[in-house]
């Protein structure tokens, strides 16, 4: 027992070193050196059987070092919690008690069943991992105060209907700790997440995946693990609900009235995304976004101050961020909660509450290292455990008074959903045009008609560019779409993403539809997906094709958890011209094309840009990006907006139905390959043209389907992109040729590029040739 508060009190002492606000740099100065000569008098006890009495800062102070003093002293000064509750964190979590009577807003329940509860989500993360042998301890066992407060206390939903519209939003940025949602998805009362569950973590085909995955566990709202995107996401989610609430709540009636909730950690707040995010969510005032950061100075490597020293709080601070520091998230639940309704009251501002707390609190010989953050403490240590947060239950019991009282949520959270629904009647009765269109939203239905908005094209149309009929494409769709909004990350006037009858969103017009989200790809990307996956809003965003270099990391959450986003991708080869290969896109088709469940589309024409919107909008889990051009197409006869959604299809022929040659084009080579096919026609060759718009989708259809299009027996294929030509043999087979750009590009005019990669209609003419 020494050994574990020998630990406990390295943890706390060198929490105090960083958490305290520090009255000089003298002071400061002693503390640090305090804190060294701490951690190295807990390691010493903690490598040694004969521990040292550091179990909690009287015992410090026994040890007659200078700086420990000192730091004693700097930390009873400069802390900003009381005395009494940081020396609560080098303890067990009974003493908790002796602060009752400086709470403001303690529930009347007794505070013992409450170190119970949150002991069974320490408990459950512990087992869970024990059994599958993998996963994550740390960040639960640290954290489940804050995971407590927020699932028991503080947080509005229906375990029995988490697709319940007005419910607060939860997300674990920190992903890697998913046993703690699951355990408090558990203890709440959410049918997806069953003890079975449980003892199924990481296992296949389990409810219980490795990292929070919203299309496997009904409850988790977004898909998190790759450390910083799930932060990012709650600005989405809370960007969603400061537009809806603009748009339909009235003075008499608040339909949509939530928070979201974040708990993040250090890992998460090292990534850049999730600065570009909190950067945007600070300019946007949002006010109902409420983050915890899990400050417990772990990360793999070890202590975060071999690389990470920042003043975090202040940096939130900058980007107009309210903050509070809970000093010690251990322990003391009354600061939590008071940081809680703190944050609710600043009403103009997303609030940071750094909860500073010891990573795998409670294992006596693990916690406050990194050996508790990613794998199994092992049965000895979880027998320490037990012992010392004296736990005497077998793996994933829960005590009937724990499920009693977390239970409670199912009850409380049917109360809630009734009493909106309530709401929502009353709504609908005095403002029933209003009620309808959001009806219409949240439950992800789209107008009759919609797609009659899109403009139609045919040859008659002057040539444009694909990125100007995306913009009026874009716009019609936000006259038919109610719930249709986005932009572009400082590249509105070259994406063409400007919605000219909207101003913009911002912090005072958030009912606006215009979102600017300045030079942020990848913080845009995951905002998207956070929107979409709120429920209620189509979105889109944009930047040039290359960027989505930028982004790819948004992107593949955002086909992994099924959001409906539209990637607007203009500039989307050589053809962009002089800015050279810094900003052509060459691999990136073919990388888009390889992930999956994320639909490449690379319209030829104005009708295939509007066939592309049209698959967009239908798919609402599965992200679409659209490739457009910055250089004028033709509208060509044969291309239609209806058959986009078979990917390719036939857009010329002269046979009767067996081709001498198949050429294969997509977007701005569309033009190309019809022009070099009429000049082997008129040298009596039999040549169809096939758009291949969507790999994917034609990937899709059946056989005979495919076969019809890319007849089997035809051999002599060429395919035609300004771009990579990895991936193309599998529809120009071993016979075929390939006309593409496999090296960087070049900077020249688009024209001039044209011609030097053999974009030319000799060339394409002499290739088909060749294979013949
Ligand atoms: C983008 C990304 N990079 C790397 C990882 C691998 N990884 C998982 S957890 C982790 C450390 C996270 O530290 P922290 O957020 O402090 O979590 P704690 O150790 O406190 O549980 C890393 C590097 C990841 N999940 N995502
Ligand atoms: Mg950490």
């Amino acid at each position: 027992m020494e050994a574990v508060m020998a630990n406990m009190a390295q943890a706390a002492v060198a929490q105090a070193g960083i958490a305290r606000v520090a009255p000089s740099s003298s002071l400061r100065a002693a503390a640090g050196n305090g804190a060294k000569s701490a951690a190295m008098a807990g390691g010493a006890a903690r490598r040694s059987a004969k521990a040292t009495a550091l179990g909690n800062f009287v015992g410090l102070r026994r040890t007659a070092d200078a700086d420990v003093a000192s730091l004693t002293a700097a930390f009873s000064v400069a802390a900003t919690a009381p005395a009494s509750s940081s020396r609560r964190s080098a303890r067990a979590p009974v003493s908790v008690k002796a602060n009752v009577a400086e709470v403001k807003s303690a529930p009347a329940t007794d505070l013992a069943l409450i170190d119970k509860c949150i002991n069974a989500i320490r408990f459950l993360a512990i087992d869970a991992v024990e059994k599958a042998k993998s996963g994550h301890p740390g960040l639960p066992m640290g954290a489940a105060p804050m995971g407590y407060i927020l699932y028991d206390e503080v947080m509005k939903f229906n375990p029995k209907n988490p697709k319940w519209f007005n419910r607060d939003r939860f997300v674990l940025s920190a992903g890697h700790g998913c046993m703690l949602q699951y355990a408090l998805m558990h203890l709440t009362g959410f049918d997806s997440v069953q003890t079975e569950d449980l003892m199924q973590f990481r296992q296949w085909g389990s409810r219980t995946p490795g990292h929070p995955e919203n299309f496997e566990t009904l409850g988790v709202e977004v898909t998190t693990g790759p450390l910083g995107q799930g932060i990012a996401n709650a600005v989405g989610l809370a960007l969603a609900e400061a537009h809806l609430a603009a748009r339909f709540n009235k003075p008499d009636a608040k339909i949509v009235d939530h928070y979201t909730y974040c708990i993040l950690g250090d890992g998460c707040n090292m990534e850049g995304v999730s600065n570009e995010a909190i950067s945007l969510a600070g300019h946007w005032g949002l006010g109902k976004l409420i983050a915890l950061y899990d400050d417990n100075h772990i990360s793999i490597d070890g202590h975060t101050d071999i690389s990470f020293t920042e003043d975090v709080t202040k940096r939130y601070e900058a980007l107009g961020w309210h903050t509070i520091h809970v000093p010690n998230g251990n322990t003391d639940y009354d600061a939590i909660r008071n940081a809680i309704e703190e944050a609710k009251a600043v009403t103009d501002k997303p609030t940071l509450i750094k909860v500073t707390t010891i990573i795998g609190y409670g294992s006596p010989n693990k916690a406050d290292s990194h050996d508790v953050h990613g794998a199994a403490l092992g049965p000895k240590e979880v027998q320490a455990t037990r012992d010392y947060l004296e736990w005497p239950y077998e793996p994933f019991v829960v005590p009937s008074d724990v499920k009693a009282k977390m239970g409670e949520a199912v009850q409380k959270g049917a109360q809630c959903e009734a009493e909106w629904n309530a709401a929502m009647q009353q709504y609908e009765a005095k403002y029933p045009e209003e009620a309808k269109v959001f009806k219409q939203l949240i439950n992800g239905e789209l107008p009759e008609g919609w797609e009659k908005a899109l403009p139609v094209y045919d040859p008659s149309v002057p040539a444009d560019a694909t990125r100007n009929i995306s913009q009026t494409c874009l716009n019609a769709l936000a006259s038919a779409l109610p719930g249709f909004l986005g932009g572009s990350a400082d590249l509105t006037g070259s994406n063409m993403t400007l919605l000219k009858q909207f101003g913009d969103f911002q912090k005072d017009t958030p009912a606006e539809r215009n979102v600017r989200f300045g030079v942020r790809e990848h913080g845009m990307g995951a905002i998207v997906n956070g929107m979409a996956l709120h429920s209620g809003l189509i979105p889109y965003c944009a930047t040039f094709f290359v960027f989505t270099d930028y982004m790819r990391g948004a992107m593949r959450i955002s086909a992994l958890s099924e959001a409906g986003v539209v990637f607007v991708m203009t500039h989307d080869s050589i053809g962009l011209g002089e800015d050279g290969p810094t900003h052509q896109p060459i691999e990136h088709l073919a990388s888009f094309r390889a992930m999956p469940n994320i639909l490449m589309m690379r319209p030829g024409d104005g009708a295939e840009t509007a066939g592309a919107y049209i698959v967009a909008i239908k798919n609402r889990t599965r992200p679409s990006i659209l490739a457009l051009s910055r250089q004028k197409m033709s509208n060509l006869a044969g291309t239609s907006a209806e058959k986009v959604a078979w990917g390719g299809y036939t857009i010329s022929d002269n046979s009767s139905g067996k081709p001498d040659a198949i050429l294969m084009a997509t977007g701005s080579e569309l033009e190309l390959a019809e022009k070099a096919a009429e000049e082997l026609r008129k040298e009596g060759k039999a040549v169809r043209v096939v758009s291949m718009v969507s790999w994917e989708l034609f990937d899709e259809q059946p056989e005979e389907y495919r076969n019809s299009v890319l007849h089997p027996e035809v051999t002599a294929r060429v395919s035609v992109e300004a771009s990579s030509t990895f991936g193309w043999h599998k529809y120009v087979g071993p016979a075929g040729k390939c006309i593409g750009v496999d090296g960087f590009g070049a900077s020249a005019p688009g024209p001039v590029l044209y011609e030097k990669f053999g974009f030319t209609v000799p060339n394409v003419v002499a290739t088909v040739k060749s294979v013949m």
